[in-house]
Formats: structure tokens, sequence, C-alpha cells
């Protein structure tokens, strides 16, 4: 049987991440393939309150550092009490957002220095990292419409559209360097078009 994979599901805001997950998740429960859904930051007690405390609205937003810190407080915990114990029983983790993320925001949309990233990447999962990334590439002026019209912001969700567009230049170079590991979903059209899309080119790589 194949080795339970680490899924994770990248994309700016909007992207249809969320709404993409069940497919994934439909696509693995129609053979029978154990899984668990998470994401990030959260997928744990404790991260799921670091979570709290990062996007809710704030007068006196954290630091960019702390912000940095605080996303790899949550992983490793995330790690430690969900993910690692899942895979080792034989599930599937299908993971919404994960490192990439924080290559794309704190990096890519705050610019603090890839070097403090790939640091604290050696230092909470030097040896681990997803199997498969799904990056839905949408642009962000359709990201952040799809967004804004399904209800109120968060903190990160109200950056400006400056940043947002960094954060999709950083996905698309993580994505062109590491190709072998990316599938890159267009995100643009109908929900129902993505899934179709999703569906054939995951069966495609996973079960054939
Ligand atoms: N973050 C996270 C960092 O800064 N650093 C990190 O290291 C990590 C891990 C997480 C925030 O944290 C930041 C990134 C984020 O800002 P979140 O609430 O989990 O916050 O936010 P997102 O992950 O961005 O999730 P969203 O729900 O905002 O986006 P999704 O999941 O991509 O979009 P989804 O599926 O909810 O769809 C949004 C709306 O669009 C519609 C849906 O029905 C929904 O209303 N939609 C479509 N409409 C038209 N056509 C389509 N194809 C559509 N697909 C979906």
């Amino acid at each position: 049987m194949q080795k339970p994979q680490f899924v994770t599901l990248e994309g700016v805001e909007g992207a249809g991440k969320s709404t993409q997950k069940q497919v994934v998740c439909e696509l693995l429960a129609s053979r029978d393939i154990p899984f668990i859904e998470t994401r990030e930051p959260g997928g744990s007690p404790h991260a799921e309150q670091i979570r709290e405390l990062l996007l809710a609205p704030s007068q006196t937003p954290p630091s960019d550092l702390c912000e940095l810190l605080l996303m790899f407080a949550a992983r490793a915990d995330h790690i430690e009490q969900t993910i690692q114990p899942a895979l080792a029983r034989g599930h599937w983790v299908i993971c919404d957002r994960f490192t990439d993320a924080t290559y794309a925001y704190q990096g890519g949309g705050r610019a603090l220095p890839a070097a403090w990233i790939e640091t604290l990447e050696r230092l909470v999962h030097p040896t681990f990292g997803p199997d498969t990334t799904i990056l839905f590439d949408v642009p962000v002026d359709v990201g952040l419409a799809r967004a804004t019209q399904r209800g109120t912001l968060d903190r990160i969700e109200s950056e400006d559209r400056a940043f947002f567009e960094r954060v999709r230049a950083s996905y698309h170079a993580q994505a062109a360097s590491e190709p072998a590991r990316y599938v890159v979903v267009d995100a643009t059209p109908n929900a129902d078009d993505v899934s179709q899309s999703l569906r054939e080119t995951l069966t495609a790589r996973w079960f054939s």
C-alpha cells in the first residue's frame, strides 16, 4: 500500500482552498484511504489558541518577528500533536497551509529575510515536509473579491493589494523551484470546473 502522504493546500486569500479541500477528501474516501483534515495556523489545541492571537483584528498588531515566531510555535505543536501521529497511524494528512505560507506571507508579504524562515524551518521540521503541495493560483483581485464577499476579513486578510501580490509572487517562485512537489491549479474558473481539473490531476498523480 502507498505510504501515507502529507498534502498541503496553498494560495492567496479566497483562492478556494477550503472549497476544494473537499474534493481531495472525497477522492481519498472513495478509495477507502484513511485521512485527517487539518489547518495552519492551528490544528492542535495550543496551536488553535495561537491562531486566535494571530488572526484577531487588533489596534496594536504584533511585530513582524512576533508573527513569524508564533507561526512556527503553532507549527511545532501541530506537527508533534496532530500531523506526525496521524501519519504514524497510516492516515494521510490534508492540511490547509503549512511552511510555504510562511515563506509567502512573512517572507514575501512582510519582506522578512528568507534566512530567518529557513533557520526556524530547520529547527521545527528539519527532515519533514509535504509530499504534495497544491497551489490554487488566482489573481489577487479575484481572490480578495471572493474573500470580501464571504464576510468579515481577519487581520492578515485586511492587508493591502501590494502585500498579496508579493504573496502570490512568492508562491510562484516556490512552485517553480520545486516542480516535483507542487501541483499548480488555475483557480480562476468556477468552482465546479476547478474541482474537475483537480480531481483529474490528483488521480493521475496518486493512483495511475
Ligand atoms: N498565514 C498562514 C500566514 O501569514 N503565515 C503562515 O505561515 C500561515 C500558515 C489563515 C491566515 O494566516 C496566514 C494566511 C491567512 O491570511 P484562514 O482563515 O485560514 O487564515 O484564511 P485562508 O487560508 O486564506 O482561507 P480562506 O477561507 O480565506 O480562503 P480559501 O480557503 O482559499 O477560500 P474558500 O474556499 O473559503 O473560498 C472563499 C469564497 O470564495 C468562494 C467560496 O464559496 C467562498 O465564499 N469560492 C469561489 N467563488 C467563485 N469561483 C470559485 N472557483 C470559488 N472557489 C471558492
